[in-house]
């Protein structure tokens, strides 16, 4: 076993015994939803991948490790813990050296994963390519990360805090395979569509699992993009939504909000201006894409024999 990562005891033993294991972050957690709100939803993403027939692998850094799994206590350590550091990928040597608690962000948790040899991962929204990044140049690591890391990565789209047209242009010049899972649109978290289309669409995760594998047959680098949208019954309104993540992004300029902030900042200043009603949508987009990832991991263990 690699010297950095600490594997719980059930995520090691599915994974030498090659069953479906998931990747989960842990940023969401610390840092994209308040206290106990936070604790509920990651326990119900975990639970989600076990109804799947997955195991799951909450991830983040503790003492100068990649915590692989967490249990019930550690989760609610990333919960409630007010310095936990939001750890990307250029963040986890120096957060390792210092030993405190870091956040994964889907960058560094895909890093983890691929050390650990976890080929899914799960999350509702990646980071992208974000709005006035032509003059900012703020365009999330996790992009760059897809290149790099062995790792499929299930979500449902990302925010349109970002620049969604900007971010599918940036994974197409790097590579990176995005395929919608039964759905033509390139999802935006709360809202079904973002308006562009996912380049790829397949109707059963079996054949998903079988392009992931010949991604890497293919000696191509990092890992596929797999989009599946928030449920109908769950999705928020892209008008209204619009309306919000403007008010944000004005809130966020005023504030000179800068770097790695924006992010959370901006996620939770939509959280405040929606109320109840995002953070309940939030949950369940967070639980139904890892229960995607889940049947994605369990897919993708069949074709293996
Ligand atoms: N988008 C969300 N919720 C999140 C994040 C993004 O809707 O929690 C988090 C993820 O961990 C993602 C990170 O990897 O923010 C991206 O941050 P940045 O833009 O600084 O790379
Ligand atoms: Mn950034």
């Amino acid at each position: 076993m690699h010297e950095l990562l600490e594997i719980d005891e059930e995520v090691a033993d599915a994974l030498s015994d090659g069953l479906p294991v998931v990747a989960l972050e842990s940023t969401v957690i610390a840092h994209g939803l308040p206290y106990p709100g936070n604790l509920d939803t990651a326990l119900a993403i975990e639970k989600a991948v076990r109804d799947a027939g997955a195991v799951p692998a909450t991830i983040g850094l503790a003492r100068g490790r990649f915590l692989v799994g967490m249990n019930r206590d550690r989760i609610e350590e990333f919960a409630t813990s007010a310095d936990v550091a939001k750890v990307s990928s250029r963040d986890i040597g120096p957060v390792l050296a210092r030993g405190g608690l870091g956040a994964t962000t889907v960058a560094s948790t895909l890093v983890a994963a691929d050390l650990a040899g976890i080929p899914v991962f799960s999350t509702a929204g990646i980071g992208g390519v974000h709005r006035g990044a032509s003059e900012t140049f703020d365009i999330s690591a996790d992009l760059v990360q897809f290149t790099r890391s062995k790792v499929a990565v299930v979500c449902a789209g990302a925010k349109s805090i970002l620049d969604l047209g900007l971010t599918l242009e940036y994974l197409e010049t790097l590579g990176v395979p995005v395929m919608g899972y039964r759905c033509d649109d390139f999802p935006a978290f709360y809202c079904r569509s973002s308006g562009f289309k996912n380049p790829q669409r397949f109707d059963d995760l079996e054949t998903i699992a079988r392009a992931i594998r010949a991604h890497w047959a293919a000696g191509l680098p990092g890992g596929p993009l797999v989009t599946h949208p928030i449920a109908e019954a769950d999705a928020l309104d892209s008008a209204a939504m619009e309306a919000v993540i403007q008010e944000a992004l004005q809130e966020a300029e005023t504030a000179q909000i800068r770097g790695a902030a924006i992010t959370p900042y901006l996620m939770k200043a939509v959280s405040r201006a929606t109320g109840g009603k995002s953070a309940a949508a939030n949950r369940a987009v967070l639980v139904s894409t890892a229960s995607v990832a889940g049947r994605l991991a369990v897919a993708y263990a069949r074709t293996a024999h």
